[in-house]
C-alpha cells in the first residue's frame, strides 16, 4: 500500500452503512399510488433512527418508465411523477441536516430512446453528427434487414429477445443490451464521456455525496462486436464476454475519476454495479491508488441458485457455495480492495424467502441472522428498503400481478415457446425483480400507510404484521436489531479493521468465522445456524468467557467448545487478543 493512500479500511465509508430507497415503492405523499421526493422527506426521521450514514436514491430522472427509470430521458431534471427538483433540494437538505450523505443512481450505459440524444442519433441517420453516439451497425451481410438473425451479432437483450432493434429509416440496427427502449450509448465515442462527465458535475456541485454507477462495467464493449458461442439448444449466443470489463474499461473509470471526482474537499462515495466482475478485476477497480471507483456490486453470491436455465431456473442454495463465494471476496480483496455487502436491492428477491425461512415462525429470526452474517463481514453494508423490517417475497398467483419489463417480456418469450404456465410462475415468484418493489410497509392501515390512493403493485398482505409502526415499538424487532448491528459498524474497529476467517467451510447448516484485529487486541467469532434443526457445533477453545456483542436469543450456556445453536439462531462474540 503506497504511503501517501489510506487503505479502504481507513475511508469515511468503511464503517458506514448505505440504505437503498426505491423511490416508486417507499412513501406516496400525493395519492397517486407512486412514491415521490416528499413522501421521503416525511420518512427522513425514521432513517436517521435507523442510523443509516447514506441514503442512495434509485433514479428519478425524467424518464418513459420503460424500466421503472433505468431508461433516463434527461439526466438533469426530476421526473414529475417524483417532483420536482426544488423538492429534491429539500430532500438533500433534510438529508445533509440529519448528518447523512445522498448518493444518485447514475444510469449512463444506455439512455432512454427517448432522449434528445438517441433522438438526434436516430433522426440525424448515418451521417448525423450524434450518430456515433450511440452503436449502430448494418445488417449482418446477406440477411434481409429486419428479419431473424439479420442483427449485426448473436447477442441476447437482458430482457429477453435480440439485443439489436431495426430502425428501417435509416437502414441499420442500434445496440441495447437492456430493452429496446435503452439504447447503448458509445464510450469509444469521447464526446459521449465529456457529456457524461460535465452531468455528474452538475449533481456535485448540487451536492450530492456521490454515485451508484448502473452496470458500469459493461460501458466498454469490443469494438468488433462478435458474435458471441451459442450454447447447444441456445437461440442467442453469448455476448457476456465481449462486454463484460471490456478493454477499455480501467481507462474509462480512472478518465471519470480525474475529470469529476479528483481534488472534491467533501467526502463522496462510488460504488460500480459490475455484473460479472470476478475479485481479480474488483481488486483492481476498487484499489485506491488507482482511483477507479471506492467499491463495486459483485454477483457471484446472488447467482448460486441460479440453474443452467438462468435466472428463473430456481435452484435451492448450498451452504457451502455461498460460505466459499463471499469467502473468497472477503479474502480475495485483501488489504487494498473493498467489498461492498448486500443481499437486497431493487433487483434481487427478498433474501428472507431467498436464503432465510419466511414462516411466521422464523421469519424475524432468520431475518436478525441474514442481517447479522451480512454486517459482521469485511465491507459496507447495504440495506434495501423494507430489508429492515423482515419483508417478504410478494404472493404473487398470476401474471397480472406482476409489473417489471424482465418478468414480463420472460412470461412472454417463455409462453411463447410453449414452456408449462406453472413452471414460468413458480420461477418468477421466487426471482422476479416485483419481489424486491412491492411498497414499502409503514403501518397497519389500508396499503400499509404506503399510499392514499391505489398502489401501482399491491402490497403485500402481511403489511398487518410486518410494518414499520408495529417494529419502532417493539425492542426486539427486526428494526432495532438493525439498529443495533449499525450501532456497532460505528462502535466496533474488528468489524470494519478485522481480517476475516471462515471456520467450518464444509459445513452445511454452520456459518461461522472470526474477525481479528490486532490494532485492537480484539477477536470477534461470528456463528450462525442456517437451518431449522438444532445445530452442535465444534467452537475453538476460549470464548467461554467471551462479551456477547449481539444476539438473536438469549444464549442457552456459556460458549463452550461445544455449543448448540437453536433453529436460524446466530451470536457474535468478541473476546480481547491482547
Ligand atoms: O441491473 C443490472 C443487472 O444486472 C440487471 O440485469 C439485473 O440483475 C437483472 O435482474 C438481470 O437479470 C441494473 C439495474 O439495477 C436494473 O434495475 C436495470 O434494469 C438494469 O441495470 C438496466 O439499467
Ligand atoms: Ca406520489
Amino acid at each position: 500500500m503506497p504511503e501517501n493512500v489510506a487503505g479502504p479500511a481507513d475511508s469515511w465509508w468503511s464503517n458506514a452503512v448505505v440504505y437503498q430507497i426505491y423511490p416508486r415503492s417507499f412513501a406516496d405523499s400525493n395519492a397517486d399510488g407512486i412514491g415521490d421526493l416528499q413522501g421521503i422527506i416525511e420518512r427522513l426521521d425514521y432513517l436517521s433512527q435507523l442510523g443509516a450514514d447514506v441514503l442512495w436514491l434509485s433514479p428519478v430522472y425524467p424518464s418513459p418508465h420503460d424500466d421503472n427509470g433505468y431508461d433516463i430521458s434527461n439526466y438533469q431534471d426530476i421526473d414529475p411523477l417524483f417532483g420536482t427538483l426544488a423538492d429534491f433540494d429539500r430532500l438533500l437538505a433534510g438529508v445533509h441536516e440529519r448528518g447523512m450523505k445522498l448518493v444518485m443512481d447514475l444510469v449512463v450505459n444506455h439512455t432512454s430512446d427517448e432522449h434528445p440524444w438517441f433522438t438526434a442519433s436516430r433522426d440525424g441517420g448515418p451521417s448525423g453528427d450524434k450518430r456515433d453516439w450511440y452503436i449502430w451497425r448494418p445488417p449482418r451481410a446477406g440477411m434481409d434487414p429486419g428479419t431473424p438473425g439479420a442483427e449485426p451479432n448473436n447477442w441476447e437483450s437482458w430482457f429477453s429477445g435480440p439485443a439489436w432493434t431495426y430502425d428501417a429509416a435509416s437502414g441499420e440496427y442500434y445496440l441495447h443490451t437492456f430493452s429496446r427502449k435503452q439504447p447503448d450509448l458509445n464510450w469509444d465515442n469521447p464526446e459521449v464521456r465529456q457529456a457524461v462527465y460535465a452531468m455528474m458535475r452538475w449533481w456535485l456541485e448540487r451536492g450530492v455525496d456521490g454515485f451508484r454507477m448502473d452496470v458500469i462495467n459493461l460501458i466498454s464493449k469490443d469494438p468488433a462486436l462478435p458474435d458471441g458461442i451459442m450454447p447447444e439448444g441456445a437461440r442467442f449466443g453469448l455476448g457476456h464476454p465481449y462486454y463484460v470489463c471490456g478493454p477499455r474499461i480501467h481507462e474509462y473509470l480512472a478518465e471519470m475519476h480525474r475529470e469529476v471526482f479528483e481534488g472534491h474537499s467533501r467526502q463522496l462515495l462510488t460504488v460500480g454495479e459490475m455484473p460479472g466482475v470476478t475479485v481479480e478485476e474488483a481488486q483492481l477497480f476498487t484499489d485506491p491508488a488507482r482511483r477507479e471507483v471506492d467499491m463495486v456490486f459483485q454477483f457471484e453470491h446472488v447467482g448460486l441458485d441460479e440453474g443452467p436455465g438462468g435466472k428463473f431456473d430456481v435452484r435451492p442454495l448450498k451452504l457451502t457455495d455461498l460460505k466459499a463465494s463471499l469467502g473468497r471476496w472477503q479474502t480475495g480483496l485483501g488489504e487494498t480492495g473493498w467489498n461492498s455487502l448486500y443481499w437486497n436491492n431493487h433487483d434481487q428477491p427478498r433474501v428472507v424467502s431467498r436464503f432465510g425461512d419466511d414462516s411466521p415462525a422464523y421469519r424475524d429470526r432468520s431475518a436478525k441472522l441474514l442481517a447479522t452474517v451480512l454486517h459482521l463481514h469485511r465491507g459496507t453494508p447495504y440495506i434495501y428498503q423494507g430489508e429492515e423490517l423482515g419483508m417478504a417475497n410478494a404472493p404473487f398467483t398470476s401474471i397480472d400481478d406482476f409489473r417489471d419489463i424482465e418478468s414480463l417480456n420472460y412470461h412472454r418469450e417463455q409462453t411463447a415457446l410453449g414452456t408449462d404456465p406453472a413452471t414460468i410462475l413458480k420461477g418468477l415468484r421466487h426471482r422476479s425483480r416485483d419481489n424486491a418493489r412491492t411498497p414499502m410497509q409503514w403501518d397497519a392501515t389500508e396499503h400499509a400507510g404506503f399510499t392514499a390512493g391505489t398502489p401501482w403493485i399491491a402490497v403485500n398482505p402481511d403489511y398487518v404484521d410486518v410494518n414499520a409502526k408495529a417494529q419502532l415499538s417493539d425492542p426486539d424487532s427486526v428494526f432495532h436489531y438493525y439498529r443495533r448491528l449499525i450501532e456497532l459498524r460505528h462502535t466496533e474497529p474488528a468489524i470494519t479493521h478485522g481480517d476475516f476467517h471462515m471456520l467450518h467451510p464444509d459445513h452445511e447448516q454452520l456459518y461461522a468465522f472470526t474477525r481479528h484485529n490486532a490494532a485492537s487486541s480484539t477477536e470477534l467469532l461470528v456463528i450462525a445456524n442456517f437451518g431449522g434443526a438444532d445445530l452442535t457445533v465444534d467452537l475453538p477453545d476460549g470464548w467461554e468467557d467471551s462479551d456477547t456483542l449481539i444476539a438473536n436469543l438469549p444464549a442457552t450456556s456459556p460458549l463452550t467448545s461445544t455449543y448448540t445453536l437453536r433453529p436460524w439462531e446466530t451470536r457474535v462474540h468478541r473476546r480481547s487478543t491482547a
